[in-house]
């Protein structure tokens, strides 16, 4: 069996079995996974000291206990760029890598943490990210100049958005620049930190959050969500991640290669705002308008009230209600 062109070990496909729920005989986990029941009944010892709670229940089978997934990075190396780093918990993981990047760390590291005390969003807000979720920062050192840099949260978003639909059989949508919604809620969002001079970037950290099998606080349960939720079933983070990687080393390479236009495109497809009146906050102004298109570079282009076109680089993108 293979998610995201890669093959699946046997005591993957065995978890995949024992997250759809209920207990599963021995016998089909031996038939799924092309071995004796012996040999099931090894991996079943294996699983359980890698801390999966694994109950067996006589005449019927194992069943994993709900709250189970556990990360591990062995579980999501996928060879190509990227080196992971765990931790159990931290502040922020792009606080971490930043710390790695003065101890020179080299492009496609990976930080992964299970909890974040003082996870980020951008503009100084707060990324709630208790565990069971998909909280990590990559160490990225693109050689394009620093204008271009704001392809990059487009293109991750893209990338999450296709590791969702690839390990979950999920659709879902992209708002301009950061978010990925399902069902119009938040269930991931993207921060891009650079360290940059006039005509090069010295490095870039890519944070990710997503939601995937972690619980909400209650006061953002309005306008978030987790795969958890959509599913009605947890799902396993370490195959999120290998497909987000592998997903991430595509579009990046293809940017790299073709340029900005294809991953333009694949992002246009899954816009929940283009074509729609919408309103931008930034920093210091609020501005009204249809959202138009992107630009090559990734920046929001708005149709005002009066005709006029604008560029929007950075901001907070919220749907209008029409006026009657
Ligand atoms: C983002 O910011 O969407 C970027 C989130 C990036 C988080 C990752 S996790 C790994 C890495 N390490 C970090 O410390 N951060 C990155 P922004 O567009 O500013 O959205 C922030 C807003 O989303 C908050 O003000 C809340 O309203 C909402 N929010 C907070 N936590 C959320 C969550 N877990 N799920 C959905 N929405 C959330």
């Amino acid at each position: 069996m293979a998610s995201c062109g890669k093959l699946f070990s046997v005591k993957e496909v065995i978890l995949r079995a024992l997250r759809q729920g209920g207990p599963v005989s021995g016998e089909a986990l031996a038939k799924k996974a092309g071995i004796s029941r012996t040999a099931v009944w090894k991996h079943i010892l294996g699983l359980r000291r890698k801390g999966y709670q694994i109950e067996s229940f006589p005449g019927a089978g194992y069943r994993l206990r709900s709250t189970s997934d556990v990360l591990l990075p062995e579980d999501i190396e996928v060879g190509g760029r990227w080196r992971v780093v765990f931790h159990r918990e931290v502040g922020s993981t792009q606080e971490i890598a930043r710390g790695l990047i003065r101890q020179g760390a080299s492009e496609g590291t990976l930080v992964l943490a299970e909890r974040q005390s003082e996870g980020k969003g951008r503009m100084g807000r707060s990324w709630a990210s208790p565990p069971g979720g998909v909280w990590l920062s990559l160490i990225l050192k693109p050689r394009f100049k620093p204008p271009e840099t704001l392809r990059l949260p487009l293109l991750t978003g893209l990338a999450v958005a296709e590791a969702i639909r690839k390990a979950a059989g999920i659709e879902t949508s992209l708002k301009w620049p950061n978010d990925v919604l399902l069902g119009g809620k938040k269930v991931g969002g993207v921060l891009c930190e650079l360290d940059a001079e006039t005509d090069r970037v010295n490095y870039v950290i890519l944070g990710i959050g997503v939601n995937v099998n972690n619980e909400l606080p209650e006061e953002l349960k309005e306008m978030a969500t987790s795969v958890k939720q959509e599913l009605g079933r947890e799902l396993s983070r370490a195959e999120i991640i290998r497909c987000l990687l592998i997903e991430l080393e595509s579009l990046y390479q293809r940017l790299e290669q073709e340029g900005f236009e294809p991953i333009r495109e694949a992002w246009k497809e899954r816009s929940s705002v283009l074509g729609l009146p919408v309103m931008v906050k930034s920093l210091d102004e609020v501005t009204q308008g249809e959202a138009m298109d992107i630009d090559l570079y990734g920046a929001l282009l708005l149709r005002k009230p009066d005709g006029t076109q604008v560029k929007v680089i950075a901001g907070d993108v919220s749907l209008r209600m029409p006026q009657n």
